[in-house]
């Protein structure tokens, strides 16, 4: 099973949760503006979306998407309690806050590093610190975004967190800072993003 990735977006979300896994897969760089891979081939061959995380199988098909990635993932390594079983709610939960974050905080990253116009980008960092206000106060109550647990949800999260570094002025957000510097600490996540900054620490 191979990762295509770009370093730092949010193909960084499923590099995690593997790594948390513990699961054998191996990876190759996308450079995403001229669609090739790190050996040189054609990113759309591989998949015509033409986006990262991309997980290919042994067989050569792919999984796209964030949503279906995170939770192949999770389900291949259940005892890692990733993403609860199927038929308990707080599964569905997880997966609630996980899509909150790919629609709701995510895309607006797209509209504030790519405006079509300058009213346009202060609306979505508006928008966007009001997304932050709210998971904040979530977090303030509970260590991980949908409970006690890490999660899909809390590696996604910590992925599109690392982006808010290129705002101006970005206010504190004291649960969420300590939320991120718990991720950050995880095993899993400093070897996906030693292996992802090339550095074999
Ligand atoms: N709907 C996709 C979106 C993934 C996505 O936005 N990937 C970005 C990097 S963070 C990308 O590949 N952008 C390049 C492009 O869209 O051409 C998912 O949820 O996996």
């Amino acid at each position: 099973m191979k990762l295509y990735y770009t370093a730092g977006a949010c193909s960084l979300n499923s590099h995690i949760l593997l790594c948390e896994t513990g699961i054998p897969f191996t990876t190759e760089a996308v450079d995403l503006k001229n669609k090739k891979t790190a050996s040189g081939k054609n990113f759309l061959d591989i998949t015509v979306r033409g986006q990262v995380p991309t997980l290919q199988f042994d067989d050569g098909s792919v999984l796209t998407e964030n949503i279906a990635i995170a939770q192949y993932i999770a389900d291949k390594a259940p005892e890692k309690k990733l993403l609860a079983p199927v038929g308990e709610m707080q599964r569905y939960q997880t997966i609630a806050w996980f899509n909150y974050i790919a629609t709701e905080v995510h895309k607006l990253f797209g509209a504030i590093f790519f405006p079509v116009s300058e009213i346009a980008a202060e609306a979505a960092i508006n928008n966007l610190l009001n997304k932050f206000s709210y998971i904040d106060s979530v977090l303030a109550k509970t260590p991980y975004i949908s409970g006690d647990h890490f999660t899909i949800a809390d590696a996604y999260l910590f992925v599109v967190s690392r982006w808010s570094k290129m705002i101006p002025n970005l206010p504190s957000y004291p649960a969420f800072e300590q939320f991120i510097e718990r991720v950050k600490n995880r095993p899993a996540v400093k070897a996906a993003i030693a292996q992802e900054e090339g550095d074999n620490i």
